[in-house]
């Protein structure tokens, strides 16, 4: 006697496991992705470099042992930036030493399969190592930070493209002049060390694309509002004083369900910082999509996808958009399901915010993100005229 299982009969409910089964082995393969329709042609990067860009993901350096996640990188991207590997705690183990091993293995990968580099990050508040606080004083602060820029940046020399500078150097509530966070950096340096920062990488590699990188800035609300002034001022402030600086990163930590819209105050954003003859990036893009009030997959996915739109088609339309760097392949390992969950809407519920699924299955985020390089050559942005700036040897 057949029973029912979810309204259907035993062996159609079998045979639908079979299939999802042999689906999801199937999808983890090159052929399945060529099925799919997103190789060679129809890969993120060939439909990047139709639209003027380069495009790619950050890594996670332990994953580069699985050929799949590999696969995807080398069928995907065009540049790859590290999502840990280069910052003080994986580098500097202890106050005269580097770890190289983890940077290399990337910076190796990429070399043999001829993808561009991004460095990231040589100065951040965050990733700061424990030996730190008690080893580093005014005194010797310039130094270490400086001997820290020669040796990586002098390490990659003539291996990257850009490199995050400083990263996310303003926060208004701590109330420092400019809008300047209260960093170790700062609390060491003053505001100097920005410019300490920029200088000592120009001089260890002078072709570098020199970024200044942050969050924050997106969205048409009074707080975005007030860091897009602050960091422009900052560019500006930056520029009269000669300070090497060729490109701003917009981080692009964007959200579904989100209370506010993304126009024209990131339109104008974009807009100053291309008259101040820098390039932009769009370097760390994911969708935070905890506020989503449905669980039903599909219909997340959907949402999710619509909110990748939105962002690139006005992150996108600015010619001087250079690269769009998405932070993670697959969603089993966006750092949005790391760390402590108190403060989520969902905490059991793991987010599916980048453009691969857990079994690096392409998800509607992979196709909206690919049409909306698609939209970006048609409306031929990436074709006007952008800054004569020496940023240019992008290699697109
Ligand atoms: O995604 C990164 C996560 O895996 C790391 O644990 C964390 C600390 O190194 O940094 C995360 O990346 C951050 C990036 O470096 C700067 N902008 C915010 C990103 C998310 O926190």
């Amino acid at each position: 006697m057949e029973y029912l299982l979810a309204g259907r009969s035993r062996r159609e409910f079998l045979s639908t496991l079979a299939q999802a089964a042999a689906f999801t082995l199937a999808s983890r393969t090159p052929a399945a992705w060529a099925q799919q329709g997103i190789s060679g042609p129809n890969s993120l990067k060939a439909h990047a470099h139709r639209a003027g860009l380069l495009t790619g993901f950050a890594v996670d350096t332990n994953l580069l042992s699985d050929p799949t996640y590999a696969r995807i990188l080398v069928e995907q991207a065009s540049i790859l930036v590290p999502e840990r590997a280069l910052k003080w705690v994986p580098l500097r183990p202890s106050p005269d030493k580097f770890d190289f091993t983890q940077a290399d293995l990337l910076v190796d990968f990429a070399q043999r399969h001829k993808i561009h580099l991004r460095g990231h990050t040589l100065v951040w508040h965050e990733a700061i190592p424990d030996w730190f606080d008690s080893t580093v004083t005014k005194d010797n602060a310039r130094r270490f930070l400086e001997e820290h820029i020669a040796a990586v940046v002098g390490r990659y020399k003539g291996k990257m493209q850009s490199w995050d500078v400083v990263n996310e150097a303003i926060l208004p509530k701590d109330n420092q002049p400019g809008g300047l966070r209260n960093s170790p950096w700062f609390k060491l340096l003053g505001p100097d060390y920005i410019e300490i920062a920029f200088r000592a990488a120009r001089k260890a590699d002078p072709h570098l694309v020199l970024t200044y990188n942050d969050y924050g800035v997106e969205y048409d609300n009074d707080e975005d509002a007030e860091r897009r002034k602050l960091i422009l001022d900052l560019l500006r402030s930056l520029k009269s004083k000669g300070v090497p600086l060729d490109a701003v990163g917009i981080q692009s930590h964007i959200k579904a369900a989100y209370p506010a819209t993304i126009g024209q105050g990131l339109r104008d954003y974009m807009s100053a910082v291309r008259d101040l003859g820098l390039q932009l990036f769009l370097t760390e893009l994911d969708v935070n999509e905890d506020d989503l009030p449905y669980d039903d997959v599909p219909h997340r996915d959907q949402t999710i996808a619509q909110t990748y739109t939105d962002f690139l088609n006005v992150g996108l339309a600015n010619p001087d958009v250079k690269a769009v760097l998405i932070w993670g392949v697959g969603d089993s390992h966006t750092w949005l399901n790391n760390g402590p969950t108190h403060h989520r809407k969902q905490p059991n519920r793991p987010q599916r915010s980048l453009p691969f699924d857990n079994d690096y299955k392409p998800k509607p985020a992979f196709f909206a993100i690919r049409d909306a390089f698609d939209q970006r050559h048609r409306s031929g942005s990436n074709t006007k005229k952008s800054n004569p700036h020496k940023a240019d040897h992008l290699g697109i």
